[in-house]
């Protein structure tokens, strides 16, 4: 049973640099990890690609193939990869049976809100063994802006909508929201999405012309009550942790050991099948589901006081800690080298 992520969101919004990240903590964490482009048009891969849509089909090859423009030809790559999503596969059944997978989704947003393919490639998987969450990375400064933070809000309940998978959005690149200038309001109000007519006086002052029509798609999204964020620094260790405690939750993936995790007593190995995602969690299983996510950044007012704040406070701790780790680590070194010559010296009179 893979667990995974489906990771998508509109052009630039930080797609790869994620999976890039997430896969440099999984192999510090050592947890399998591999990852899936599924994006043609990615000619710089930042991360080691487990499975390239590449070698079935480029962007170039569909456009000259077909006369395309670059969107009409990323819509034929994915129609392609669904007609021949025995080639994804066969490829996937090749991998490491515990290994997480993350697809690496192109930047158009009409692939995760309008545009079948995807869907149906994704609901091929989840019929398979795949466990999927849809991760939905949307650039923090637009809520910098209030007919812009509509949009994203809109965006973000499409993608929920249409891809029926469990979702999480995330404002990410969260560490440059600083730079936009002043927020109208703390971080907690765009990530909680509770009361949206607080965004009214914005709305009549930055577009008046479409004020009426974004306080009514603001009650539309209200009435869902789906759309919230999670926040997302990259370079952050704390930031992309707490992300995948969300994520691990939302895909039930809590529930599932690791492979090296001991066998809880009188648990019965079936001889037919010692993978280890049939193995029981020796934890309480309920408490670690429903139970508050604990850590560093797990509350939005502490991302709000490491990246809006205390950002300068915040930098300046982290780059002595830093240091002190560093100091440790040239520490050890020498003490390993004296003990080495040491040891030399030792040899030598023996
Ligand atoms: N400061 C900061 N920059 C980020 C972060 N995540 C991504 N970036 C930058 O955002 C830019 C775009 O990132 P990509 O990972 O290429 O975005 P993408 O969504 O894969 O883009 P497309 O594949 O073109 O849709 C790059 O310059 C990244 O370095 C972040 O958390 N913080
Ligand atoms: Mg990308």
């Amino acid at each position: 049973m893979p667990f995974g992520e489906v990771v998508c969101g509109s052009p630039g919004s930080g797609k790869s640099t994620y999976c890039y990240g997430k896969h440099q903590l999984f192999t510090a964490l050592n947890r399998p990890i591999s990852i899936v482009n599924l994006d043609p048009a990615n000619e710089n891969i930042p991360y080691p690609c487990a499975i390239d849509i590449s070698s079935l089909i480029t962007l170039d090859d569909a456009m000259s193939a077909h006369g395309l423009g670059p969107n009409g030809g990323m819509l034929y790559c994915m129609e392609y990869l669904e007609e021949n999503y025995d080639w994804l596969e066969e490829r996937l059944s090749e991998l490491d049976r515990d290994s997480y997978i993350l697809f690496d989704l192109p930047g158009q947003v009409e692939l995760s809100t309008n545009h079948d393919s995807v869907k149906n490639i994704i609901h091929k998987l989840m019929k398979g063994s795949f466990r999927l969450a849809a991760v939905h990375l949307c650039d923090a400064h637009y809520v910098t802006d209030a007919s812009k933070y509509v949009s994203v809000l809109m965006l973000s309940l499409r993608a929920m909508l249409h891809l029926e998978l469990p979702h999480i959005n995330v404002l990410s690149k969260i560490d440059l929201i600083r730079q936009y200038g002043d927020l109208d309001f703390n971080l907690e109000f765009y990530t909680e999405v509770q009361d949206l007519s607080y965004l009214e006086n914005s709305l009549s002052s930055s577009s008046p012309r479409f004020a009426a029509l974004n306080m009514a798609i603001c009650s539309l999204i209200e009435d869902f009550g789906l759309v919230g964020f999670e926040t997302l620094a990259v370079e952050d260790k704390e930031s992309m942790l707490h992300l995948t405690r969300v994520i691990d939750k939302a895909t039930g993936c809590v529930f599932v050991p690791p492979p090296s995790a001991p066998q809880p007593p009188g648990t019965i190995e079936s001889p037919s099948d010692s993978s280890a995602t049939r193995r029981p969690n020796m934890h309480a299983l309920f408490s670690t589901a429903a139970g508050p996510i604990h850590g560093t950044r797990s509350d939005v007012r502490d991302v709000q006081e490491r990246w809006v704040d205390a950002r300068e406070e915040w930098d300046d701790w982290e780059r002595a800690e830093w240091r002190r780790e560093g100091q440790a680590v040239q520490a050890q070194k020498e003490v390993a080298k004296k003990s080495r010559i040491r040891d030399r010296g030792m040899n030598a009179m023996t």
